[in-house]
């Protein structure tokens, strides 16, 4: 099996499902920072023509779109599955990584997760509260949603960990390092201890911000 190369960088909630799914998989990996700024340079658009990251190269095979690389490992990666064999269950699965991509990512975390932690951290910039304060009502939208799809489950597809808890764990941290969790995530105890049974996860532990920092210093 050649080695999995994932394209990305530091804080990036997409790069870090990838890799954590690998790390979930024991699988050996390698990260390819892009550098800041080269997000739309020829090199890196010929692996993504969107210009975004994550992308994983494997032998050859290049690969973008976050919720096709998770699928692609769990086939070519066959164990531990992260797929539930159970239809329903997968369908849930695929479901909560509908929701992550449509409603949470789209108008909340890019939002709140750029003005409150990514802008601040890489750029100096000071959050723009009126920008926040407009996406609240969809965020609450939102983390109500997720919350009830949990429900009383350990993981969001049943008792085993699948794809959406590794796709949405890092997003929903980022949260966690807001002001606005008190009002997002805290009403909901089931996420919060949800997120705290991801959080103390090697695969998890592994791939913070400041560890996949480590990664690309080391490439
Ligand atoms: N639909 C893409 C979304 C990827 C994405 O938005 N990645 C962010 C980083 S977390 C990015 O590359 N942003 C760069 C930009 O917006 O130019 C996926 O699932 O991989």
């Amino acid at each position: 099996m050649s080695e999995f190369t994932v394209h990305s960088i530091p804080g990036s909630p997409f790069g870090r499902a990838v890799l954590a799914t690998l790390e979930e998989k024991g699988a050996p990996y390698r990260l390819a920072p892009v550098a800041p700024g080269s997000f739309k340079s020829p090199e890196h658009m010929a692996r993504h023509p969107f210009g975004r990251v994550p992308v994983l190269e494997h032998g050859g095979f290049l690969l973008y779109e976050t919720q096709a690389i998770l699928r692609y490992l769990d086939r070519v990666l066959p164990t531990p599955a992260l797929t539930p064999a159970d239809p329903k269950a997968a369908a849930r699965m695929d479901q909560a990584m509908g929701v992550n991509d449509w409603y949470l990512f789209q108008g909340v975390g890019n939002v709140i997760g750029f003005q409150r932690v990514v802008g601040p951290r890489l750029m100096g910039l000071t959050p723009d509260e009126a920008v926040i304060e407009a996406c609240m009502p969809k965020a609450h939208m939102v983390f109500h949603e997720l919350a009830r799809l949990l429900g009383d489950q350990r993981f969001f597809a049943g008792d085993a960990l699948s794809l959406a808890d590794l796709m949405l764990a890092p997003q929903v941290e980022f949260f966690s390092q807001t002001p606005e969790w008190a009002a997002l995530g805290v009403p909901h105890p089931n996420l919060v201890a949800w997120l705290e049974r991801m959080d103390a996860r090697p695969s998890l532990k592994a791939t913070t911000w400041e560890r996949v920092a480590d990664m690309a210093k080391a490439a």
